[in-house]
């Protein structure tokens, strides 16, 4: 499944690169940090919505695999038991996606990334983190936004297992970035000294995705 192309003529994609193309929820707004909580354009919903490719690839715990490499100098394949013997985190984090909702307080237990980092041993001339999902998605950032303190590898949300839907059993969750930099079923994670842009960031979807500077189309 790994290597299987997204679906690009899909309903939805046209309709988001469309979207990409018009600047729609596009406000112009400015907000600031301290005082207000909800991103400009962003409205917030109580639910949880799914949004995806529409391929959900179903990889059991016992099979899913994560490797890590490029420019590290300790490459690693993790196991889901791998990955739980490693240090845990909490992190509570609001979801703010690109198609306007947003969602307070989510609680994920997973590993920090600032670790994962530290174990694979990255070099210093990685600058980019590029990342592959099971469903074939892919997206890229800057190593500065992967390392955030908030960022992890999350297996839990509300306490309980991932589901398949939000990406079980693991998927990478970046708070401070658009939810579409956030890839489910997460397959592989690349250090790199040159950016490659993702599914999405291809599709004139911006290449940071910061939602307090609006950032959601290049
Ligand atoms: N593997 C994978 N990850 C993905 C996507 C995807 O299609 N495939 N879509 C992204 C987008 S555009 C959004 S908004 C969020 C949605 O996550 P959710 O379904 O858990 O709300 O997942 C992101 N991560
Ligand atoms: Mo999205």
């Amino acid at each position: 499944m790994a290597d299987d192309t997204p679906p690009d003529d899909s309903k939805l994609t046209r309709t988001k690169s469309r979207w990409a193309e018009l600047g729609k929820f596009l406000t112009g707004q400015q907000s600031r940090r301290e005082d207000d909580r909800l991103p400009p354009g962003q409205h917030l919903v109580r639910n949880w919505p799914v949004l995806d490719l529409g391929q959900t690839p179903n990889v059991p715990g016992h099979v899913w695999r994560l490797d890590i490499g490029g420019l590290v100098a300790q490459p690693q394949t993790w196991s889901l038991d791998a990955l739980m013997r490693q240090p845990q985190v909490g992190i509570l984090s609001d979801i703010h996606c690109v198609t306007s909702w947003s969602r307070y307080d989510n609680h994920w237990d997973g590993v920090s990334t600032h670790h994962l980092m530290d174990v694979a041993d990255v070099k210093a001339e990685a600058r980019f983190v590029i990342l592959t999902a099971n469903d074939g998605y892919t997206t890229n950032m800057a190593i500065e936004d992967f390392a955030s303190p908030q960022a992890l590898l999350a297996h839990s949300w509300e306490g309980q297992p991932l589901t398949l839907e939000h990406g079980g059993p693991i998927r990478l969750v970046v708070p401070h970035l658009y939810f579409w930099k956030s890839p489910k079923w997460l397959r592989r994670i690349e250090f790199a000294e040159r950016d490659h842009l993702g599914f999405w960031e291809v599709r004139g979807y911006h290449n940071h995705a910061d939602p307090w500077k609006e950032e959601r189309y290049s």
